[in-house]
């Protein structure tokens, strides 16, 4: 009989699959090193058909299937389990632009497509694919769409969900579901494509996306803003975003303890300011005819002493110091000791809020540990990282950590908001899903899981437990 291994070895041939421990390596590793797992083989398909067959063998062997992009993602979503028998499926070789229809604002690539090649392709047609994060040069567009990703440009363009116009996807049974359509309107019958997004390879495996592109937004104008409060920063945000007709592109918030790690970890990084202040804004605006409309809002709110400090870059290479300082932070965080990470958000109108509250929750239940707090403030969504004190022992942190993240979580959804704004659930945050998810939504979350997926195939012990009684006790996976 032909095991497994050598089905799947067939399907893709010589070179798309590996067991070799060294090429294994990075993709059995969350890049923060915090989860990690086996696995029977790697393989790396050219197209959805491969996929289909790939997955129809490991239903038929009761194999879990572990899709994985650029393995950038923060919950642990993309590493496989310590038993050694998941398959990982990575979409590496997919990765072709196969159109860009510069009529209709869209265009058309493989899952595996790295976003910065995406987005490239999108500019030489002189069109604009605005999602944007630090990790562009190694996350992938089907990641992107798997975790419904955010960024830094979620305020003026939505999230991934926003820019997916129709997607392939292969099912639990090895079936190709062609929803590739690239139309702004289509109301025949239920949006398919929507149960994929976000799931974190759960529900399908994406193996091509139709995104919708936007109109280049021309010159762009870069600024750093110096500011007191946090709350600043909000009011500052609703004021220029006024001023300047929407044409807020990006809005970041950086604490100086946040800035300092950068400075301290990233080689070359450099504050443009010479003195210090307690946050920062990263800002982008369209110019839309010229900057000074920007300089002039500007003006108004350092007059105003709602902004202490401003510094505009002059052309590019100014403007890309800039962004790198921000897209730093999560290595410089990483390099500095494991923080114990907040992806949260909460209405814009209750961020002030939740930062005063916030910081005295933090005093009260940990006076001695360090908050990492930054983001993209302007979509409401913070990364309230917390830094505990080195000298705890590994069990000891462990409970900390569940103590204030509790704390942290009770605050959030007191005001309304979400602990998991944009990187997902993946296996970090499955307890805290069963807690601030409702008994009716988790319910229908369970019934869509053993649908779309009857034999627990797709990446088990992701994001929801769900228990498969039909399965023999050998096979169930939770
Ligand atoms: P992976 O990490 O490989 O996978 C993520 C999840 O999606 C896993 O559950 C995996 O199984 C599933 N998956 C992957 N591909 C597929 C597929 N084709 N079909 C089905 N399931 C699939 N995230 C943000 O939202 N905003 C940010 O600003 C941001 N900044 C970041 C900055 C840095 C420096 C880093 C390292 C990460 C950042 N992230 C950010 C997190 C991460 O980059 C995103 O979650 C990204 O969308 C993950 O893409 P990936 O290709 O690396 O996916
Ligand atoms: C970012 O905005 C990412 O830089 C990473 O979402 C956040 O490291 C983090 O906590
Ligand atoms: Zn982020």
């Amino acid at each position: 009989m032909t095991t497994l291994l050598e089905e799947l070895k067939g399907i893709v041939g010589p070179r798309g699959w590996t067991t070799d421990a060294r090429a294994l390596e990075p993709h059995l590793t969350e890049w923060r090193g915090t989860y990690r797992g086996r696995t029977l083989v790697m393989v790396e398909p050219t197209c959805a058909d491969e996929v289909g067959r790939i997955v129809k063998a490991c239903a038929a062997a009761g194999a879990g299937i572990v899709p994985q992009g650029g393995n950038t993602g923060m919950c642990g979503g993309a590493v496989p389990d310590s038993s050694g028998q998941q398959v990982i499926l990575s979409l590496g070789r997919m990765h072709r632009v196969r159109a860009v229809d510069v009529e209709n604002f869209s265009m058309e690539v493989e899952a595996g497509c790295i976003l910065a090649n995406a987005q490239e392709a999108a500019k030489a047609a002189g069109l604009h694919l605005p999602l944007s994060m630090g990790a562009e040069g190694s996350c992938q567009v089907g990641g992107n769409i798997a975790t419904n990703a955010g960024g830094i440009n979620v305020g003026r363009y939505g999230t991934a969900r926003a820019l997916v116009l129709g997607l392939e996807v292969v099912l639990a049974d090895g079936t190709v579901l062609d929803s590739l359509r690239s139309l702004r309107k289509d109301t025949a019958g239920y949006d398919l494509k929507q149960l994929f997004i976000g799931s974190e390879g759960t529900l399908g495996i994406i193996t091509a996306a139709s995104l919708r592109l936007y109109p280049d937004p021309g010159e762009l104008t870069t600024a750093m803003l110096g500011i007191d409060s946090a709350g600043a920063a909000v009011e500052v945000l609703r004021r220029l975003k006024v001023a300047l007709d929407n044409r807020i592109e990006a809005f970041e918030l950086v604490s100086q303890r946040v800035f300092g790690l950068v400075t301290q970890h990233i080689a070359g990084a450099r504050s443009p300011f010479e003195v210090e202040y307690p946050w920062y804004v990263l800002l982008e605006a369209a110019s839309g005819g010229g900057p000074e409309g920007l300089e002039k809002a500007l003006t108004a709110e350092l007059d105003a002493g709602r902004v202490l400090d401003a510094v505009v870059a002059k052309n590019e290479t100014e403007a890309a110091e800039l962004w790198r300082l921000r897209h730093s932070i999560a290595e410089a965080e990483r390099q500095d000791g494991k923080a114990l990470k907040h992806d949260i958000s909460v209405p814009l109108s209750r961020m002030q809020e939740f930062l005063a509250r916030g910081d005295e929750l933090l005093a009260e239940l940990r006076p001695d540990a360090r908050l990492v707090a930054f983001g993209h403030v302007g979509d409401g969504n913070l990364h309230y990282n917390v830094v505990l004190p080195r000298t705890l022992r590994d069990d000891e942190w462990a409970a900390e950590g569940t103590r204030i993240s509790r704390g942290i979580y009770d605050l959030v959804d007191e005001l309304g908001g979400s602990f998991s704004a944009e990187h997902g659930v993946g296996q970090a945050k499955r307890a805290w899903l069963r807690e601030y998810r409702s008994g009716a939504e988790l319910g229908l979350m369970r019934q869509l899981k053993k649908t779309l997926d009857p034999a627990n195939i797709l990446n088990p012990g992701k994001v929801i437990s769900v228990s498969y009684t039909h399965l023999r006790a050998h096979e169930t996976r939770y």
